[in-house]
């Protein structure tokens, strides 16, 4: 056999001993909780509060909407990320929203955990309404409250805007 082809070989067996081993790394590392399902506050007409959730209350009239989704980033077929996005949303629009976590592993995860990315820090006060102190053990799902704000004065044009949720935690299940 020519060393040239001798070579190809070598590097094609590498490469796929790579992928294998890539793979079964990803398989281990799988995350050790999903988010299963959601409620929220806005089922039709709008809700409002003043700055830092103060005098909520609801108008007779529907202008805004949430719209929940969720996205599996490492592709296992566990939701591991919710994307909260406020479309129509003014000045003074306020949504409470839970989401169901699922612990799906073997060993306690801590609320401290919850991560909550706000892509419109301008325009979004939120605020999570568990105590980090919490846990969801084992086998268990637990509802994480969150709540949030359009800030921005009064009048001000409408606007879409989101925040994600997810746990920063991924390990073996
Ligand atoms: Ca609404």
């Amino acid at each position: 056999m020519k060393p040239k082809i001798l070579f190809i070989l070598v590097m094609v067996a590498l490469l796929a001993l790579g992928l294998t081993g890539a793979a079964w790394a990803a398989a281990a590392n799988g995350q050790n909780w999903m988010i299963c399902s959601n409620m929220q506050q806005d089922t039709g007409n709008d809700w409002v509060c003043d700055e830092n959730f103060e005098n909520i209350q609801q108008l007779a009239t529907n202008t805004a909407q949430t719209i929940i989704s969720y996205q599996d980033n490492n592709g296992d077929g566990k939701n591991d990320t919710a994307i909260v996005t406020v479309e129509k949303g003014f000045p003074s629009y306020y949504n409470s929203l839970s989401l169901t976590v699922k612990n799906i592993g073997n060993i306690p995860i801590s609320m401290s955990e919850v991560v909550i990315e706000n892509l419109n820090p301008e325009n979004l006060e939120i605020r999570i309404l568990e105590s980090p102190q919490g846990t969801i053990n084992p086998g268990k799902r637990k509802s994480i409250g969150i709540e949030f704000r359009v800030s921005g004065a009064p009048g001000e044009a409408n606007g879409s805007y989101s925040f994600m949720v997810y746990l920063n935690q991924i390990m073996p299940g």
